[in-house]
């Protein structure tokens, strides 16, 4: 078996190590220009001119969980499209959404202030019950997020395109579903795949539909938030601030107004990162599982772009 290995800002070498490790059988390498045909590839981001030559692959194991940028190439006919399948992302996930929900719930951002100020002040204890959490995606990382939520008691909604049932909490589905979940939620933490059903779904209408003082935690893709919108709402008042961790490009550029905005805090899209290890024994044991003829889970439907 010929693996080749294709991930844009990606060190090589430790990956190489561990598939190699995996498969001695197997050639394992980085892509160059030129280089023979593969079965299987290993990518993250991989240039058109990779997918035109690599034209014999079954098998293409995105390093990641969303694979909008990869969808969007011209792709080796029939090849299967794999995604990261947690492999170590949802606990990092439910970390993130609850620190972020937690530290807005509590005023945690207003504690840190005074103290930096020498204050010794309290605020009013709020009531959960007017903090509800709605999660678009109820997908690997949007369950396991809905459930850490209500580990806190946090009045949980979710939603997705197909109906789901999860114990503790409120689904809702499809487009008849939307406006429901929306007003139903104080504080919104997106989990969408990028798709173009998906895209700008944060905006202006669907923001303004959430509670008063309403609450953004954007850790999807940054296409999915109209940016301005966001700001329009903040300005008004409706939204009282917003968690963001995914920019519509990336890396933010400097004179971008989320940099300053005092009512957003924003991360460099760290919220879940890809764990090698994990990574490469859930993509080993997926090439194995393909080689015996077996099924394996998050191959990609590319139609409906997940
Ligand atoms: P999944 O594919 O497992 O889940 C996607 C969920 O979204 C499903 O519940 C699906 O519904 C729902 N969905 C898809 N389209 C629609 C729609 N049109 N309307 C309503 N619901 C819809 O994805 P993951 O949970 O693994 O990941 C979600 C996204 O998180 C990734 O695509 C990626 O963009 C992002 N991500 C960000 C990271 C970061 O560090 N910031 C790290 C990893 C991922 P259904 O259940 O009915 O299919
Ligand atoms: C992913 C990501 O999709 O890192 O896995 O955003």
């Amino acid at each position: 078996m010929n693996i080749t290995f294709c991930c844009t800002d990606t060190k090589a070498e430790p990956w190489l190590a561990g598939l190699r490790a995996a498969f001695p059988e197997a050639t394992v390498d980085v892509w160059q220009p030129g280089a023979a045909q593969a079965d299987v590839a290993v990518v993250w981001a991989p240039p058109q001119r990779f997918l035109d030559e690599q034209q014999a692959l079954k098998a293409l194991f995105n390093i990641g969980a969303g694979v909008d940028a990869l969808l969007k190439l011209r792709l080796p006919p029939g090849v299967r499209v794999v995604r990261l399948d947690d492999a170590g992302m949802s606990v990092q996930m439910a970390e993130y959404v609850c620190h972020a929900v937690i530290r807005h719930f509590r005023e945690f951002d207003g504690y840190e202030a005074d103290v930096k100020a020498g204050k010794w002040s309290y605020r009013k204890p709020r009531d959960r019950k007017d903090f509800a959490v709605g999660v678009m995606g109820l997908g690997v990382l949007g369950e396991r997020v809905a459930r850490a939520l209500r580990v806190f008691d946090f009045p949980v909604h979710g939603w997705s395109r197909t109906p789901k049932a999860i114990e503790g909490v409120f689904t809702h589905s499809g487009e008849v579903g939307l406006e429901t979940f929306l007003s139903a939620s104080r504080v919104l933490v997106n989990l969408l795949p990028l798709t173009p059903d998906t895209q700008d779904i944060l905006n202006r209408q669907t923001l303004g539909r959430l509670q008063p003082g309403g609450y953004l935690i954007n850790v999807a893709r940054g296409a999915h938030l109209v940016d301005a919108d966001l700001l329009a709402l903040l300005d008004s008042g409706h939204l009282a601030g917003a968690t963001l961790d995914v920019f519509r490009t990336e890396p933010l550029p400097p004179e971008h107004p989320f940099w300053q905005h005092p009512q957003i805090t924003l991360t460099p899209h760290t919220s879940a990162r890809t764990l090698r290890d994990e990574s490469i024994a859930q993509i080993a044991g997926k090439i194995r599982a393909l080689e015996a003829g077996q099924p394996i889970a998050g191959v990609v439907d590319a139609i409906r772009g997940y």
